[in-house]
């Protein structure tokens, strides 16, 4: 049945009242701004006014429904919406099918592969037809995105007449939203799917979701975390996730789940969960016919299962690939997918064992399975050897398997990569580890074209990008961060489009076209990720985060003397793991020969790796001709620098961008430029300390202007010891312990006289709001309140934040008096003051 009109202006009634919401990012690059000016328009004077769709699904009625609410949008044109093709000009949406059922004259079109689209300006009968087509219907509605992309960087349509397929056919998004609401590792408020361990009544933000993973390609979606709860498979839960799915399918993403292999004994009550067991075997087998009853089109399951405390086949002495194809077996009659995740290593090893190395795991537990995964399973491959650092190398499983499907696992959600505080984009390290080659057989195989498929013939394979998107209007809790998506989403559809192909893409839409705009933030982006990785962590050390807890702020010895297998080998002398065949855990041996020669060789391995791959003496010399401590420093300093340019870009494009995303990215840019201070700090200190060799440019260690909270004179106010040491100044912070009163600490100035910016670093805890005032003499000149959600319940490198007071006249012997009153456990805790000088006076 075809939908009534009235439903049809429903929709887009309540499309155009979305258009119409104030700015916060809830859009993204679905803004459809209006476009000014008359010469763009003139692109689209001829563009028929009339459309048709020639059948009635949902995705087909969502593609409609979505060119009409672009061109209202940009055009400020309704267009007419027709039940057959017109005796008029027309925009037809049909698969190729049917299309060509209506215009037999229309020339074939070969070689689209499912989901591939065909968009055609032609004369037809007498008549312009643009015509839409698909190979299926979610390549009709593909096209329609495509199309409507054209029109937001202002392309011309009128002499169309272009194909595209997908590189591969899994291009999915994880979710690792737990049934209670909370996200593991997500960092934009919680859930947009649970609450309390039901599905939540108003799915509205999932369907909308499902829309903006559509206009980039993206075809799956799984809900949930794959440190699964087993309740996802009760039975009274599946009619509650049938419902995402509802929301899903006019969207064409197909709903998957993440299983706990115990599934059969906790939901099923059986005595056994052994893969080779005849009734697990049936057990799933009718799990899988359940779902497929309550979800026709469910994409299927993904296991995490033997890794970090999850169960797995171990328990029964069985493979992975043995877990997995049970799996497999049972969604393989209703098309499902089984992804068994790559991610397994033992996370108790031994660090004292020189020869213990975690890199190893992912090879060391799969290669020998390769060609014993069914057809319709793949393993998920994290691109590095570890965990999503700032810069790994890419993990030498890809090349390992030959015989059976893989899919990449990126990291959307900034887990490691700053938690959508910083501003780190993400592609240009995706591209460099898709375009890797990783010379399997001595051949040209770039990760990409295997992970695809491609090298190796496979039936399946493709992409699956971590989001965990929240609540948070803004879906990824950043506006800005909401170009790893888009460009995950793109790699995954074409992983040939370039780094700055994609981010002008996204932010042209995202931002509309000003030129001074687009220039900057381009620029923002595509510089992030390298000063990210600059003043985080140099050289292949990958981030030097605490990576026991918070995965945010510095924390360089939480790597090492654990189980974790994050070892990074500083002692006084040297640092890094050495992987190499001769002498090391031997990681370097799992690469191809070409690669692993690279890699063995100090004199060919790239400095962006060394230490990844190598120990070395921090005097050793780096192909740039600097010794590694030198190096450290160097780009600690320059990165950080370069994070405190971020927000001044950003202060150009005020009044070219609306005022709430204005505001919103400048306090992000603006914190994160102070956060970049602490991570510079920390890590210099932390290497002066540990070499004992200085900073030749004498910056290390040494902080003019600063003067620290503990030299104070304090009233209620006491001095702690920060841990680790380096992430505060001096080791020390003062704490107002005393919950009833408030604190003070306070300093004579002693500079020139002139304009200053006065710096108070303090920390941020999130158990509380503490309050801060600053005073000159008897003129309070600051306040405000420490409510930022941080990950941090005491004073360190993840609370630790900066307040810019600008523009103050200072003059000699003036009183510096900070006044901190705590609240919950928030100790107003103060680190350091600085004084900047901007203008003499
Ligand atoms: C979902 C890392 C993360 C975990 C995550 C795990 C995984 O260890 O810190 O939160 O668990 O990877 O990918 O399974």
């Amino acid at each position: 049945m075809r939908r009534s009109c009235t439903t049809r202006i429903l929709l887009l009634v309540c499309a155009l009242a979305s258009i119409a919401r104030a700015e916060t990012g809830y859009d993204a690059w679905l803004r459809y701004e209006p476009i000014q000016a008359a010469s763009v328009r003139a692109l689209y004077d001829r563009l028929p006014a009339t459309i048709v769709a020639l059948d009635n699904s949902a995705v087909l009625s969502a593609a409609e429904t979505e060119m009409l609410r672009g061109i209202r949008g940009m055009l400020g044109r309704t267009l007419r919406v027709a039940a057959t093709v017109p005796s008029e000009d027309s925009i037809v949406l049909g698969t190729i099918a049917s299309i060509q059922r209506v215009f037999p004259k229309l020339a074939e079109r070969r070689g689209l592969t499912p989901d591939g689209f065909w968009l055609d300006s032609t004369a037809l009968d007498g008549h312009n037809v643009l015509i839409v087509a698909g190979l299926n219907d979610r390549g009709v509605l593909y096209g329609v995105f495509a199309l409507l992309r054209k029109l937001s960087l202002h392309e011309r349509i009128d002499e169309l007449d272009e194909t595209e397929s997908p590189i591969a056919p899994i291009r999915w998004v994880n979710e690792w939203d737990n049934l209670d609401g909370s996200i593991e590792r997500g960092y934009a408020g919680r859930s947009i799917f649970f609450e309390n361990n039901h599905v939540v009544p108003d799915l509205s933000r999932a369907g909308d979701y499902a829309r903006l993973l559509a206009s980039i390609g993206i075809d799956g979606c799984t809900v949930n975390n794959v440190n699964a709860n087993p309740r996802i498979l009760a039975a009274d839960f599946l009619p509650q996730l049938a419902r995402i799915a509802d929301a899903f399918r006019p969207w064409g993403v197909r709903l998957s789940i993440s299983v706990d292999f115990a599934s059969p004994k906790t939901v099923g009550g059986l005595d056994t969960f052994d893969p080779l067991n005849a009734r697990v075997a049936n057990w799933w087998r009718e799990k899988a016919d359940e779902i497929y009853r309550a979800i026709p089109d469910f994409g299927g399951f993904v296991l995490k299962a033997d890794s970090e405390g999850r169960v797995g086949p171990s328990v029964y002495g069985r493979t992975h690939a043995d877990a997995a194809d049970v799996l497999a077996q049972a969604l393989r009659p209703h098309g499902g997918i089984l992804i068994y995740r790559g991610f397994v290593y033992n996370h108790h090893m031994d660090w004292r064992d020189l020869k213990n190395d975690r890199a190893r795991a992912a090879y060391d537990n799969f290669h020998s399975l390769d060609g014993k995964f069914d057809e319709n399973a793949a393993v998920q491959i994290k691109y590095g050897p570890i965990d999503f650092q700032a810069r790994e190398p890419v993990s030498p499983l890809f090349g390992a398997l030959e015989h059976t499907n893989e899919t990449i696992e990126l990291q959307i959600t900034q887990e490691y990569t700053g938690q959508q505080r910083h501003l780190c984009y993400l592609v240009p390290m995706w591209k460099e580890v898709l375009d890797f080659n990783l010379r399997v057989n001595d051949g040209d195989t770039p990760v990409k074209d295997i992970v695809a498929g491609r090298t190796f013939h496979r039936p399946l394979g493709g992409f699956v990008g971590v989001a965990n998107v929240g609540r948070d209007p803004s879906w990824l809790g950043n506006e800005l961060a909401m170009a790893n998506l888009y460009g995950f989403g793109r790699l995954a559809w074409n992983p040939d489009l370039t780094a700055r192909q994609i981010t002008e893409e996204w932010t042209r839409s995202t931002f509309g076209n000003d030129a001074n705009v687009v220039d900057t933030v381009m620029n923002l982006q595509l510089e992030s990720w390298r000063a990210y990785e600059g003043y985080t962590g140099p050289l292949g050390l990958g981030t030097l985060t605490d990576i026991l807890h918070s995965h945010y702020g510095p924390g360089i010895e939480s790597a090492e003397r654990n189980g974790w297998g994050q070892w990074i080998r500083a002692d006084h002398e040297g640092i890094g793991m050495d992987r190499t065949v001769a002498t090391g855990t031997g990681y370097i041996g799992q690469y191809p020969p070409q690669v692993a020669a690279m890699y063995e060789s100090l004199a060919t391995c790239p400095d962006n790796l060394l230490l990844f791959m190598h120990h070395v003496p921090y005097t050793h010399l780096l192909h740039s001709g600097k010794t590694v401590i030198q190096y450290v420093y160097d780009s600690h300093y320059e990165a950080a620098e370069e994070a405190q340019q971020f927000p001044e870009w950003w202060k150009t494009l005020r009044g070219r961008v609306d005022d709430q995303r204005y505001r919103d990215i400048l306090a992000m840019l603006e914190y994160q430029a102070g956060h970049a201070i602490v991570w510079r700090d920390a890590i210099c200190s932390w290497f002066l300390r540990v070499s004992g060799i200085p900073d030749a440019k004498g910056r290390a260690g040494h902080f003019p202007n600063r003067i620290e909270a503990e030299s104070m004179q304090l009233n209620g106010y006491t001095v702690e010891n920060v841990t680790p040491w380096e992430d505060a100044s001096g080791g020390k912070a003062i704490e107002c312990r005393e919950p009833s009163k408030s604190c003070s600490a306070q300093f004579i100035f002693d500079g020139a006289p002139g304009w200053y910016d006065l710096d108070v670093q303090y920390f941020d805890v999130n158990t509380g709001a503490a309050e801060f005032k600053v005073y000159v003499g008897h003129q309070q000149v600051d306040y405000w309140t420490a409510d930022a959600q941080l990950p941090a319940t005491a004073p360190n490198g993840d609370s630790s934040t900066r307040r810019r007071i600008s523009g103050l006249a200072l003059r000699p012997k003036d009183e510096i008096r900070i006044e901190g009153i705590p609240n919950s456990g928030d100790t107003a805790a103060v680190d350091y003051v600085e004084t900047v000088l901007r203008k003499a006076q």
